[in-house]
């Protein structure tokens, strides 16, 4: 069934980071809806089947965001 995944994102400052880094996340396979939130600094990420969390972080980083080690 459906897998949700949720990581921190740092370095958002605004309300466009927010989009660039759905973007980045929406693209990936199996993705089938992602939210994130500037206050809360994390992504809500929903796979149709089996999550990916690398893709995601490797997504994030590209986008030229961070996430932290410790999540
Ligand atoms: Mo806003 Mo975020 O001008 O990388 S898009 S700071």
């Amino acid at each position: 069934g459906p897998e949700r995944l949720s990581v921190a994102v740092a370095g958002m400052t605004c309300a466009s980071c927010v989009g660039h880094v759905e973007k980045a996340i929406g693209k990936l396979p199996g993705v089938t809806g992602v939210a994130v939130n500037l206050a809360t600094n994390r992504a809500d990420v929903t796979f149709a089947g089996v999550s990916d969390p690398g893709a995601v972080v490797q997504a994030v980083e590209s986008a030229g965001y961070e996430v932290p080690e410790t999540e």
